[in-house]
């Protein structure tokens, strides 16, 4: 790696971890190893991170748990079920907010103390009884429209106890809700590739690692971390995705990573990858100066982009600054990007000689006018004329569960679904219009709290937020997840009942007037498939221990509920856990059946206690992404309006938003280092970290292995330390106008000059209930920007915040992230 410097490495070792793994085989587990692993006491079951064994004792107390399928890299996140089932931040009854309590006649008024509020235990008749209640008054007062149970998250692994699905079943069958449009996770993406390339692109699977690895002679990470992403999926990680990586790295292909952090994906590479470090929110400049220079030596692929493009010339104009008077040259693009005019010239060069493939990530996009990015992505692809061929092109999910990794053959296992399969009367209802015009892009729940009934821009349209009198969430963690948590904290005061199930007291728990406590995956039986591309197993998640405390399942409390609501038999479709997993698995053995692929039935499999493999595709293995409209653009058109790729959208030029116009543009963010005042000089960054998925984990012994001084880690560049006479390992505060958090100073040239990086997910744990409260644990969404990336998508922009940042010079505060709030420990 060519930007690395020694002086670094320790720090990054220490923080990464990952090297400790390299090379430790985990255990081939055979049908008869698996055999012998159910004999000895070992269960087999899964997670996001993967098919898991887990080892029990005597006493039925989980030991230690580990891969259940091989990979030549450690994964941390495997090892640390024990810390999620005995936790003492699990909730262990259900709770409810004593102000809440105290208020129960004046519920209308909320008393604005959630998050700083000591709770009380009630029974579980109680809790069903005061929520029924709070249901019944918000439904017959405002309508379904009064309730948000939009209710995003990561949950956990499952086709059946799909936390989220279950809240929104019961919402719809018994008398509707408002929900949301989107996720953080490609908010502006998903909103702006169906106008370019005719599909979300980002939820699909690139092209095969195998042909990248036969055919590409240049691959360019680009804002990804497949490293780290790769040890989770949606599903369940299928573990293939890493060992790609290292293939990557012993074939001689030349890898480069273009990002503000020399990532853990450019650590693995090693010397087979060089890091160009590019200032944050500034691809586009970078891509528009790749594809001024290939404009100006002619290398630009105009058969291509004639045949296969609309648009292309109108964009050449931007790039020659016929249409603002701006040549987007290197040296323009340097200037922004911090990627010298050189760099940027070789790179050019470099892609138009060689077949290259992009893999981007999702974290540039997640930034103000985060649509650019990936639209811009497209055109420099396009301009190069690789797409369609096999190893060239883009790919935008090779870093999201183990994309990439050739499907196999195999039947999709089902999930419960928000309504009852044999369709519903919920269908006909009445709420269901409102509701739907109500639903809003899930990053603006700050907004709508703050605003509602009032009017938005998105993508062609105008929306109206609705006004939420009851907020259910069950499986995510906004108090995490969200931008400028001191803003959500206010907007949060106003509902009048704010309902959280959860297996841990997160800080979105605190901050609810009822909380309900939650299993988690190891406490039920469930079934998943692994590798959200590749199908490449199917996994009996099998229940380790018994609910802990009074902690019951997501799918009886809803039960439970629709009862009580007179909708049970449509909820619960007259099965029971197991007969679920039975149904769910029999559908997939049909559609399995039909490929003529053999399956145990469900008794067999289920008894079996392993993780089935589905047989390898040819078409898998050999697939590319854009073959066929490559192939023939006629009969194989796009789903755009012109079939082609739109590098020029007329329709969202008719839209007419200034911040989304009709081709690729740099539309400066609100805040950049080209913008950045004097007071907060430096950009702040949130990447995904290698020991956590989101805020799942943070509370697990993991956090040993990166935490410093008790806090968050921080990375911050040798230069911009000693200016502010930071030492590695001092306690600091990161500060901006939106808030102030704590963490610990990791000194480290693995990120760029005038960069922090501060990993997401960290638990919010604020000192106080006031506005500017110090966030105790390092939670980078309290000084993120709240705002949406533009009137076409309004996704989150948790990438854009400027900062500062100094030696913490108080006592440090008693850490609290992890203990239960007042009345509940
Ligand atoms: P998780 O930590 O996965 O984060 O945000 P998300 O809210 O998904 O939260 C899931 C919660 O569900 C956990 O608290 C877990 O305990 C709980 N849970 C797990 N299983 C169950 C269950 O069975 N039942 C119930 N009731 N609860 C359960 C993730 C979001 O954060 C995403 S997807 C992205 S991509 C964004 N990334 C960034 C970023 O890069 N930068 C910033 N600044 N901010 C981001 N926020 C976004």
């Amino acid at each position: 790696m060519t930007k690395q410097h020694s002086s670094s490495r320790r720090s990054f070792i220490r923080n990464s971890g990952l090297l400790a793994g390299a090379g430790a085989l985990s255990p081939t587990m055979s049908a008869k190893a698996f055999a012998q692993a159910a004999k000895n006491g070992q269960i087999i079951t899964a997670a996001h991170w993967g098919p898991l064994v887990i080892n029990v004792d005597s006493s039925g107390k989980v030991t230690s748990s580990g891969p259940a399928v091989p990979a030549k890299l450690k994964n941390p996140l495997q090892t640390v079920v024990a810390d999620q089932i005995y936790n003492k931040v699990r909730i262990k009854q259900p709770m409810v907010r004593k102000g809440f309590l105290d208020n129960l006649d004046n519920v209308t008024q909320p008393d604005g103390k959630r998050g700083d509020d000591e709770f009380v235990p009630i029974s579980w008749k109680e809790a069903y009884d005061l929520i029924e209640k709070q249901l019944r008054r918000v439904r017959e007062a405002y309508g379904a429209d009064g309730i948000f149970a939009g209710s995003y998250g990561w949950r956990s692994s499952g086709v059946l106890h799909k936390a989220f699905t279950l809240l929104q079943r019961f919402m719809t069958l018994s008398g509707g809700y408002v929900g949301h449009l989107g996720d953080y996770s490609t908010g502006a993406a998903q909103v702006i590739m169906p106008h370019v390339m005719g599909t979300v692109e980002v939820y699909e699977q690139p092209t095969s690692w195998e042909v990248v690895l036969r055919e590409s002679k240049v691959v360019v990470i680009w804002s990804a971390n497949i490293a780290n992403s790769s040890q989770i999926a949606w599903s369940a990680s299928d573990c293939q995705g890493r060992d790609y990586l290292l293939k990557l790295k012993e074939s001689g292909i030349k890898v480069i990573a273009i990002d503000p952090t020399l990532s853990e994906t450019a650590e693995i590479l090693g010397d087979a990858c060089e890091w160009i470090p590019v200032n944050p929110t500034t691809d586009v400049p970078l891509m528009l100066g790749i594809c001024h220079e290939l404009m100006a030596n002619d290398w630009h692929d105009k058969a291509f982009l004639e045949k296969y493009c609309v648009g292309a010339d109108i964009v050449a104009d931007y790039i020659q600054g016929k249409e603002d008077g701006i040549a987007k040259t290197p040296e323009w693009a340097a200037e922004i990007c911090g990627v010298s005019a050189e760099k940027i010239r070789e790179l050019a060069k470099l892609f138009h000689e060689n077949r290259t493939m992009f893999m981007a990530g999702w974290a540039m996009q997640r930034q103000h006018h985060g649509e650019q990015t990936h639209w811009m992505l497209v055109t420099l692809a396009a301009f190069l004329g690789q797409i369609g061929l096999p190893g060239g092109g883009f790919g935008l999910s090779y870093h999201y569960s183990n994309g990439g990794v050739p499907e196999r053959k195999a039947g999709v296992l089902p999930n419960i679904g928000i309504t009852p399969s044999s369709g519903s009367s919920a269908n006909n209802k009445d709420w269901l219009l409102t509701a739907t015009e109500l639903s809003f892009p899930v990053a603006r729940i700050s907004d709508a709290l703050h605003n509602p009934g009032a009017q938005y821009p998105y993508n062609g349209q105008t929306r109206t937020y609705p006004h939420i009198r009851l907020i259910w969430w069950c499986g995510g963690n906004p108090f995490h997840h969200h931008q400028d948590l001191n803003r959500l904290r206010k907007g949060w005061q106003k509902p009048e009942v704010i309902i959280v199930s959860e297996p841990y007291w997160t800080a979105t728990a605190k901050h609810a007037d009822i909380v309900l406590p939650a299993t988690t995956s190891y406490e039920r039986n469930d079934l998943t498939m692994t590798g959200d591309y590749s199908n490449m197993h199917i996994v009996p998640m099998k229940k380790v221990v018994e609910p802990q405390g009074e902690a019951k399942d997501d799918y009886e409390v809803f039960a439970e509920l629709s009862r009580r609501f007179g909708v049970e038999a449509e909820f619960t479709e007259g099965r029971g856990e197991m007969s679920w997993l039975a149904h769910l698995y029999g559908q997939v053995e049909a559609a399995a059946r039909q490929q003529h692929i053999p399956m145990p039935r469900f008794r067999q499999f289920w008894d079996e206690n392993k993780v089935y493999e589905n047989p390898i595709s040819e078409r898998g293995v050999e697939w590319v992404r854009y073959a066929d409209f490559r192939k023939d653009p006629v009969l194989n058109p796009l789903g755009t309006p012109s079939g082609k790729i739109e590098l020029f959208s007329k329709t969202i030029e008719a839209m007419n938003y200034e911040d989304c116009r009709g081709h690729a543009s740099w539309l400066p963010p609100v805040e950049y280092l080209g913008n950045a005042p004097e007071e907060y000089p430096l950009h702040m960054v949130t990447p995904h970290s290698h020991y956590r998925l989101h805020s799942q984990l943070n509370q697990t012994s993991l956090r040993e292995q990166y935490a410093v001084a008790n806090r968050e880690p921080v990375w911050i560049h040798p230069e911009d330390a000693q200016a502010r006479d930071i030492a590695d390992g001092d306690l600091v505060r990161i500060y901006n106008g939106r808030g102030q958090v704590l963490a610990g100073a990791v000194v480290t040239e693995r990120v760029a000059k005038r960069v922090l990086a501060l990993h997401e997910g960290a638990w919010y744990d604020p000192a106080d209930g006031s506005d500017n409260a110090l966030c105790k644990n390092g939670c980078g969404n309290v000084l993120a920007i709240d705002r949406g990336t533009s009137s076409l998508a309004q996704g989150n922009t948790g990438q854009t915040a400027v900062v500062n940042i100094e030696k913490y010079s108080g006592e440090a505060p008693e850490l609290t992230a992890f203990t239960p709030p007042k009345g509940a420990a």
